[in-house]
């Protein structure tokens, strides 16, 4: 399972930037580069330490880290809402897991900003305005489609219908009321309903605020009201960043620059805090497999039983899925080896319906 993140925002507010630095890509950035047009599409490794680890343990020919796919999908300047997603757009964004939404709060004078001033928890609410807009788009031409169709409909058929009117009567409600989809309790067929729509009020967003330098270190005077912007809704979250900063780092080497990100008080590179939240928020886990071959991290939805996590790996492992032999992997560290690890009895072994944790370390055994 790869994961895929929309980068979106207002234009200028560095979602270009940070999509180079996740990616190690060079799409252009700037006022005059004209790329808003266009979507880059780039891949991002999902450090972990615990790869490393693992890796450094095993010595393998191959370390595999988990990946995350990201398209830079950046709006267009509107002077109305609905105006700013372009229908070519609004297909690469529904088709998402997760937005990652950039909002501007660095204050260089010699980037104007679209609207003449910076202010983030303004714009926050001018792109999200601009997403409950497609939605609503979306749920009245489905429900003007229905009434159609209901005039004719019979049976179970009629039921199902009536069904679907039902919740997309509700979701018109809440994007009414300018609450995004999210927020909503939809129950388990509601949620079956809602799905086939790929509704991007429904989607996990994380609010990457880009931060001045300086500002960095203590970004409370801007996150505090984003925070509290944010407070009401489900499946959001605030990460700060200096896209600037980052991309200064990003050149030193890399002892130099941990030891400036030490001096700055950052604990670790905010990409790699940015991918974690990512994770998180979608609820998603790392499992690793292990050898001399490769040393390998997978992603799964956090709990997916045994028998499907090994589905991740190849379809043949699910099918022929026998068991799994189970330890998390500083049990693994600590034990020094696999040979060990089994002999001082850590190693479980675990049946199909297993919920996968985050950190384990599986062995697959299987029968085709
Ligand atoms: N001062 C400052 N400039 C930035 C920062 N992030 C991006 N920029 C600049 O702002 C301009 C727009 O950035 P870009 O990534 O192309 O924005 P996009 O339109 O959202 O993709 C470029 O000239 C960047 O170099 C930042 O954190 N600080
Ligand atoms: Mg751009």
């Amino acid at each position: 399972m790869s994961i895929v993140s929309a980068i979106t925002g207002l234009p200028y507010v560095g979602k270009t930037t940070l999509f180079n630095l996740l990616t190690g890509g060079h799409a252009a950035t700037g006022s005059f580069s004209g790329a808003e047009a266009e979507t880059n599409v780039g891949i991002a490794k999902v450090p972990d330490p615990r790869v490393d680890q693992l890796a450094a343990l095993f010595n393998p020919k191959k370390t595999t880290y988990a990946e995350v796919l990201y398209r830079d999908l950046g709006l267009a300047h509107a002077e109305k809402p609905g105006q700013a997603i372009s229908p070519g757009k609004l297909g690469d964004l529904r088709t998402a897991d997760a937005l990652v939404h950039v909002v501007r709060a660095f204050r260089d004078q010699t980037i104007p900003h679209v609207d003449g001033s910076v202010d983030p928890v303004r714009d926050l609410g001018a792109v999200d305005l601009e997403l409950l807009f497609a939605d609503h788009g979306v749920v009245e031409r489905r429900l003007e489609r229905l009434e159609a169709e209901l005039r004719s409909a019979k049976g179970p058929e009629r039921e199902a219908k009536e069904r679907e009117k039902a919740v997309l009567e509700r979701a018109r409600a809440a994007l009414d009321a300018e609450t995004p989809l999210r927020d909503i309790g939809f129950d388990a067929d509601e949620q079956k309903v809602m799905r086939g729509f790929r509704f991007l009020t429904l989607m996990p967003v994380l609010v990457a605020v880009n931060l001045d330098e300086d500002e960095i270190a203590k970004p409370d005077r801007v996150l505090a009201p984003l925070r509290e912007a944010v407070a009401a809704h489900r499946a959001t979250a605030v990460v700060p960043f200096s896209a600037k900063l980052e991309a200064e780092i990003a050149e030193l080497p890399h002892d130099e620059a941990a030891a400036f990100r030490s001096e700055l008080g950052l604990a670790e590179p905010a990409l790699d805090r940015l991918v974690r939240a990512t994770y998180e928020l979608l609820g998603l886990c790392s499992f690793f497999t292990v050898g001399e071959d490769e040393v390998r991290a997978w992603t799964v939805a956090c709990g997916t039983p045994a028998q499907q996590a090994a589905g991740a790996i190849h379809s043949d492992l699910e099918r022929g899925f026998i068991r799994a032999e189970v330890i998390r992997w500083d049990e693994l560290l600590r034990a020094g080896s696999e040979a060990n690890a089994k002999r001082q009895g850590i190693v479980r072994t675990e049946g199909k319906t297993y919920p996968t944790k985050d950190g384990d370390v599986v062995h697959v055994l299987f029968n085709v």
